[in-house]
């Protein structure tokens, strides 16, 4: 099997070559991937050898056919994906995850390719506290300009199954951690500010809830899907981890020998989403998935010990990202 997979060398797409080579060895991998200031050449660094890497944009038609015509599947997960950058400077979110999207599906069209749509919780936008998790049933409700474009690019999706035939499943995934994960996210941004000597950092009150999954449990979801899923049917990935954002920052302290309280409230997000919550039941009855990081404590331990180990992968990008959040305007309060 020819397998195209978009954006791997961003935080979740290595971490599912990674898991390919390695455990499917008979699988041919193709990476495109723009290196973006989020892709990281060296996250691919252990199976270079291994695969075919093509620097090129998935926005790039001429470029997208040749490489789709020559796969039997492609993967999507290259994408714009932070939502504090897409209230900076929105553009690169529509032309990336839109006009992207839309020039893979053109192409999976022409050449009758099977196509795996990586999305997001956030479509469904927020959830009231004692509200019920996200189901594949719940309306489209996106609140940033990241999450409506990811929302645009999911719906293109179902258009091209319904109107043209394309092969497609979508997934939509609650927060992931674990390895690779650029440090402007939450949880690599809070261990790297620590290995720095910096105080965690976090948005407002800090009661918003996020649910988390390793990233290594989405992505054999993301494979079950691909070899088991239903075409044109949506599949939610999550492991039950929901958790308040104040919650993760003390644990993150606390596995620092820290005491839990020495962090700063900043400046919050604008129109910060309250809540995400998943119910999985469908992938969990329907395809048999199962998460196998169920402890998010000894998850964020082994993540902790991986920035610490790292220093060289994640060095290079951090002052930047702390000078973007301070020119944004991310003050104490
Ligand atoms: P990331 O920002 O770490 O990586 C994105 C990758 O895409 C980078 O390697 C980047 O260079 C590449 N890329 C960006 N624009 C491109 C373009 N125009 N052409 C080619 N390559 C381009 O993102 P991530 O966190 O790994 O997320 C991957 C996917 O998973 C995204 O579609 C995201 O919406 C989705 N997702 C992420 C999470 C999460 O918690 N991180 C949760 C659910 C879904
Ligand atoms: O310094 C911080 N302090 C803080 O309190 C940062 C960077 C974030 N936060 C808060 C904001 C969120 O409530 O932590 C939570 C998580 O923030 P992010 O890591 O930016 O993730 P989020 O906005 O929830 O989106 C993530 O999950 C869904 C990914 O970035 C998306 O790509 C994915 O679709």
């Amino acid at each position: 099997m020819r397998l195209l997979i978009t954006g791997g060398a961003g935080f979740i797409g290595a971490n599912f070559v990674r898991q390919t080579v390695v455990e499917r060895p008979d699988i041919r991998v193709v990476v495109l991937d723009a290196l973006t200031y989020a892709g990281n050449r060296a996250s691919l660094d252990s199976i270079a050898d291994r695969i075919e890497f093509v620097r090129g944009d998935i926005t790039d038609a001429e470029l997208v056919d040749r490489l789709v015509g020559g796969a039997d599947a492609v993967v999507h997960f290259a994408a714009e994906s932070h939502n504090d950058n897409s209230l900076a400077r929105p553009w690169p979110f529509v032309q990336t995850n839109i006009v992207g999207t839309y020039t893979l599906l053109e192409a999976v069209r022409r050449h009758d390719v099977r196509y795996h749509h990586i999305s997001t919780d956030e479509v469904y936008g927020d959830l009231a506290a004692a509200a019920p998790a996200f189901t594949e049933n719940t309306p489209y409700n996106p609140s940033s300009p990241y999450s409506a474009s990811k929302a645009s690019s999911d719906m293109l999706v179902r258009a091209w199954v319904r109107s043209f035939g394309v092969r497609a499943t979508i997934s939509n995934c609650s927060n992931n951690y674990g390895p690779y994960q650029h440090v402007e996210k939450f949880i690599p941004r809070q261990i790297t500010n620590l290995i720095d000597g910096v105080r965690p950092r976090l948005y407002g009150a800090g009661n918003q809830i996020r649910d988390w999954i390793h990233v290594e449990d989405h992505n054999r979801a993301v494979w079950t899907i691909l070899e088991f899923g239903r075409i044109g049917q949506t599949y939610l990935i999550g492991a039950n981890g929901e958790l308040d954002n104040k919650s993760v920052v003390q644990l993150i302290l606390t596995e620092f020998g820290r005491d839990p309280d020495d962090f700063d409230h900043v400046t919050d997000r604008p129109g910060h989403d309250r809540r995400y919550a998943i119910d999985a039941s469908l992938l969990r009855t329907e395809l048999g998935w199962e998460p196998r990081y169920a402890d998010f404590r000894a998850g964020l331990a082994a993540t902790i010990g991986w920035y610490r180990e790292h220093e060289t992968w994640w060095r290079p990008g951090k002052a930047d990202v702390e000078t973007a959040y301070a020119q944004a305007g991310e003050r104490v309060l």
